[in-house]
């Protein structure tokens, strides 16, 4: 009999192939009543899903118990964007069911691997800050902490992209049109928030006066719930979705005369505000709406966690002994977008606590730590004094007045009569229409502020809030992002996972670290030879998933050079397609040139309103499409821009990637978390001196790495200077030529000029990513790794020691840090 290989039962229960069968056919007659002749996956996918939510239910139910009765601190991790992927291999192998649930559906004539391409990716988020929530989340289960992670339960994640003649098509994501095997709703949990209105003094008995926020409307939330599998450990965590409601569905009084289509107004106004994920470029459209969702999310969850404290410490909480709150509660949020929890748990604290400014304040400070995860000025939050007004007016009330003791003592006390100083710290910006400065908020109150890597927090220090850090020295503090190596790299690449389940003694992927055993087995050449066998197996793999989403054909044996990652200039993936034009010019000058065969593989959104990042997409698929079809340079190149690049599709990817690209301008990529993921699987990083990639180099060493370009104070140099890219246009023949070239209609025929707008941003539009700048040294990079590449005993050691030594970046121990310096969790086992 072959069952889980857990000992004992508190971790999962041991079920059998034959327990497993029973289950999904359980399912498959009573809540699937499968019918004959269709296509019989979704339903077997569907049953599969909810065979093992039964088991998982079991153990977060057990969770819950404990987390109550050990009275241990936890940790609510606030973030408007979760990129979840898909749930059902990750849970299998996090419950050690993987094999079973294979066995046990291979005698049903089916394959596990198949059925785990069903289903949508529950995609929930932009990128990088996303995914990092959901990474954070399976640490902070597998770790065994108390967490709560809280989101928007949003209708539509972020858009499906495909291609139409080289140009990106947006359609919405429909995840949950048919329903979610992985979400309960929680209707018991709903939370009433109000909204807009006005404040009223209010006399008291005493003399005093009481604001009191008379609301104009409110709206209803309704949780949903997903569990949240810890590896290889008893604990199972929920993520809290809030679903927007109107507090009536239907307004009866209209309903009743006959207005049937009216009656559902409220209904309709309401839904909208969890309709949709805002994609990250909108920072103009739809403001009020976007303002609206945050603090509907936010102050769903804070209700909610006050609920939870209360529900759990019922006496303290009604002794007012609220100062136990903080030794109890963390709360994270994850970059300025839930900024807004800070000024609702002061106004709940004092309206509807009653207790006082000082202890209110005080609590929150405690409670409340901020990351940081980006330093580009139009990513910064601010929005309007009047907006604030109309719609959170008591919120703005408590605004000013954190903003008046901040100004009045923690400013006034260092910088005394400094009207300069007050200025540029105020929560307020002054100007035409008055803005509240969300970042500025959250550094004041919270009591840690973390970068994303330890460039990020050093430039956060320096150049973002370097007042903030003078006025509290120890509050500005980096901790380095990580990734899961349960998602990226156990279920993403069974293969290599093998090998290494093979060759390491112990469970490398609860603790990565293991992999450095490697290391000493990275020159042996029986070793190098099943880890090369191994990508070039994933290559084949990929080379059919190429096919059968683009039609394209493209040679394994080829270089698989890798940029997958949200569309951004500073991100540079005009400096790759720049570098590939080049390519192609020389080899159709010399047909001859000694290069590797490569495939250059695109993965990317552009926010549908980011025109820049549109006109690169087009341009890399006209490109793409000239250089594919060009027998002249005998498949020496090829450019696959693969449509609807997302969690799913990344895990294909990755296992089959031999080059990294991680080329943003240096300074303006907080982290990166795809560079980690990349080298965790034996891709070769190319990068600047940008974000992790600097931690990256210090890990595997120089000489496993290629590293180019402008550093970042370099670049502030040549800022200092002033930059000037005709300068790389005038003196360097190939940059001129690569340009030209743009302007003519040879990538896009009869239809000149078409490509102009990447010339142009290069040149007129001054290059503010230092493109040119850093073209040359790309170049030459890129030549030395080709070079590197002929020598497969070198390039094989070179991939296996970046596997080897990326320990560092589990997002186990970046949790680790957060407990540590932030959060001061204690993990809650039985015992
Ligand atoms: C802002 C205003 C209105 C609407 C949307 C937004 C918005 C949404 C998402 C702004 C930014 C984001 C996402 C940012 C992000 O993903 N940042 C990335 O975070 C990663 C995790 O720390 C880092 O590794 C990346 O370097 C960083 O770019």
């Amino acid at each position: 009999m072959i069952t889980n290989t857990k000992t004992t039962e508190t971790i999962t229960p041991n079920l059998s192939v034959a327990e497993i069968s029973q289950r999904i056919k359980h399912h498959l007659q009573f809540t699937q009543s499968e019918q004959n002749g269709c296509d019989k996956k979704p339903a077997y996918w569907r049953a599969t899903s909810l065979a093992l939510n039964d088991v998982i239910v079991d153990k977060l139910q057990r969770t819950k118990l404990r987390q109550q009765q050990s009275e241990v601190k936890s940790v609510n991790y606030l973030s408007l964007e979760y990129l979840m992927g898909r749930l059902l291999s990750n849970n299998l192998h996090n419950l050690d069911l993987y094999t079973p649930t294979q066995i046990a559906l291979k005698n049903m004539g089916f394959e596990l691997a198949d059925l785990c391409e069903q289903g949508a990716d529950l995609a929930l988020g932009n990128g990088g800050l996303g995914r990092l929530a959901a990474c954070f989340l399976d640490s902070l289960a597998t770790l065994d902490y108390n967490a709560m992670g809280y989101g928007v339960h949003y209708q539509h994640g972020l858009f499906k992209q495909s291609f139409v003649d080289g140009k990106q098509i947006e359609q919405p994501d429909m995840w949950r049109e048919f329903g979610s095997p992985w979400e309960v709703c929680r209707p018991q949990s709903s939370q009433k928030i109000a909204l807009y209105g006005y404040v009223e003094d209010v006399a008291q008995t005493d003399g005093t006066t009481k604001p009191v926020w008379h609301a104009g409307k409110m709206l209803q939330g309704v949780p949903w719930d997903v569990p949240i599998v810890g590896y290889n450990c008893e604990t199972v965590n929920t993520l809290r979705l809030w679903e927007c409601r109107a507090e009536e569905a239907f307004d009866w009084e209209l309903l009743n005369r006959g207005d049937y289509l009216q009656a559902h107004q409220q209904q309709v106004a309401a839904e909208v505000v969890s309709k949709v994920l805002y994609p990250n470029d909108e920072h103009e459209a739809g403001k009020e709406l976007r303002f609206i969702q945050q603090y509907f999310f936010c102050a769903c969850s804070v209700q909610d966690i006050i609920a939870r404290f209360e529900n759990q410490y019922g006496a303290i909480a009604d002794s007012n002994n609220w100062s136990t709150f903080c030794d109890k509660v963390a709360i994270q949020l994850n970059d300025t977008h839930p900024t807004i929890a800070i000024v609702e748990l002061m106004r709940t604290l004092m309206d509807d606590h009653n207790l006082e400014w000082d202890s209110a304040w005080a609590i929150c400070q405690k409670v409340f730590a901020y990351t940081n995860h980006t330093l580009l000025p139009e990513a910064l939050e601010k929005w309007s004094v009047a907006l604030f007004q109309r719609v959170l007016p008591r919120h703005l009330n408590i605004l000013y007045r954190i903003n008046d003791a901040f100004l009045n003592n923690d400013v006034e006390s260092l910088w005394p009569n400094n009207n300069d100083m007050r200025a540029r710290l105020s929560l307020i910006e002054e100007g035409n229409e008055p803005k509240v400065r969300m970042a500025h908020l959250c550094v004041i109150t919270a009591h840690k502020v973390n970068g994303v890597a330890q460039i990020h927090s050093d430039l956060v220090k320096q150049d973002l809030f370097p007042e903030f850090n003078q006025l509290w020295p120890t509050k500005l503090t980096n901790v380095t992002n990580g990734i899961t190596p349960r998602r990226w790299l156990k279920a993403c690449n069974p293969l290599l996972a093998n090998l290494l389940d093979k060759t390491i003694e112990g469970d490398w992927a609860k603790n990565l670290n293991m992999l450095s055993e490697l290391t000493t087995l990275a020159e042996n050449s029986k070793f190098q030879a099943e880890f090369m066998t191994i990508k070039q197996q994933n290559k084949i793999a990929l080379t059919k998933e190429i096919k059968a989403l683009t039609g394209i054909t493209v040679s394994p044996d080829a270089i698989f050079d890798v940029q997958i990652k949200r569309l951004h200039e500073y991100k540079r993936q005009h400096l790759n397609l720049l570098h590939i034009i080049s390519l192609y010019r020389q080899l159709l000058e010399n047909p001859e040139l000694d290069i590797q065969p490569r495939v250059f593989i695109f993965g990317a959104k552009a926010a549908p309103s980011y025109q820049l990042a549109k006109e690169i997409i087009y341009a890399t698929n006209k490109i793409a499409e000239k250089i594919n079809n060009d027998e002249r340079i005998q498949d020496k190149l090829k450019v696959v821009f693969l449509p609807n690049y997302r969690v799913s599709l990344a895990e294909k990817i990755i296992p089959a990637a031999d080059v990294s690209e991680q080329i943003s301008t240096a300074g303006k990529e907080a982290s990166g978390t795809g560079n980690m993921k990349l080298a965790l699987n034996g891709a070769v990083t190319i990068g600047t001196l940008d974000g992790a990639n600097i931690e990256i180099a210090e890990e595997v060493g120089d000489e496993n790495i290629f590293i180019f370009g402008l550093t970042v104070d370099e670049v502030k140099t040549l800022d200092t200077n002033g930059y000037n890219p005709y300068h790389y246009y005038e003196n360097n023949a190939e940059i001129r030529a690569c340009l030209d070239w743009l302007d003519t209609d040879y990538f896009t025929p009869g239809k000149p000029g078409e490509l102009s707008a990447i010339k142009d941003c290069f040149l007129t539009g001054g290059d503010p990513y230092k493109v040119l700048a850093d073209f040359q040294s790309y170049a030459d990079a890129h030549k030395a790794l080709d070079k590197a590449y002929k020598n497969q005993q070198q390039w094989a050691k070179m991939a296996i020691l970046n596997t080897a030594l990326m320990g560092k970046f589990n997002s186990d121990r970046s949790i680790e840090d957060y407990v540590e310096n932030i959060w001061h969790l204690t993990p809650c086992k039985s015992s």
